[in-house]
């Protein structure tokens, strides 16, 4: 079954704005993803106090002809070709692809959660989200996720490049 499904991007090491942009071009080579929309980049403040550089994110909206499961590892194997090191949780990395939703499904297995956990909670994965899916609704809360922005402090810190 086909659906659409929100990724969401993000590099702090290297060239943070090529690691975004190559990831994406991955995701384009496998013939089950179509990409949709794709956001502008935007660099961001570390978000969850740990001391490191400052991130590029963005996010892309995709047709998902398989599970989620699958579009979990396909993303996986891109990290890990990309050189991503799993070492300190979330810490400094090459390349993050997360998956934000996947259609309207709620998934709450050890090894993947969707929507992703604190998708609600972070301005780096809602700003590019909503940019290129303004009415997306959060199937958790059913809310749209742009109504959770006013919610989040200033000290997270984005600016669109
Ligand atoms: N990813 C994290 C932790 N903190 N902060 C920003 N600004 N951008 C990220 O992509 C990010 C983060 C864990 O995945
Ligand atoms: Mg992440
Ligand atoms: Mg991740």
């Amino acid at each position: 079954m086909i659906q659409k499904a929100l990724i969401s991007i993000g590099s702090n090491i290297g060239d943070r704005i090529n690691n975004c942009i190559s990831s994406i071009k991955k995701i384009k080579e496998d013939k089950r993803a179509v990409v949709l929309k794709e956001s502008s980049m935007y660099e961001t403040s570390p978000v969850d106090n740990i001391a490191q550089d400052d991130f590029i994110n963005c996010a892309i909206s995709i047709y998902w002809d398989s599970t989620p499961h699958e579009l979990l590892k396909m993303l996986m194997s891109i990290e890990d070709k990309m050189g991503r090191k799993r070492d300190i949780p979330k810490g400094p990395r090459v390349i993050d692809l997360d998956i934000i939703l996947f259609g309207d499904m709620v998934i709450d297995t050890e090894q993947l959660k969707i929507p992703h956990p604190y998708a609600h909670r972070r301005k780096f994965v809602i700003i590019p989200c909503i940019e290129i899916e303004p009415e997306i609704i959060h199937p958790v809360f059913n809310k749209k996720l742009k109504d959770f922005l006013c919610h989040i402090g200033d000290e997270q810190k984005i600016s669109k490049l």
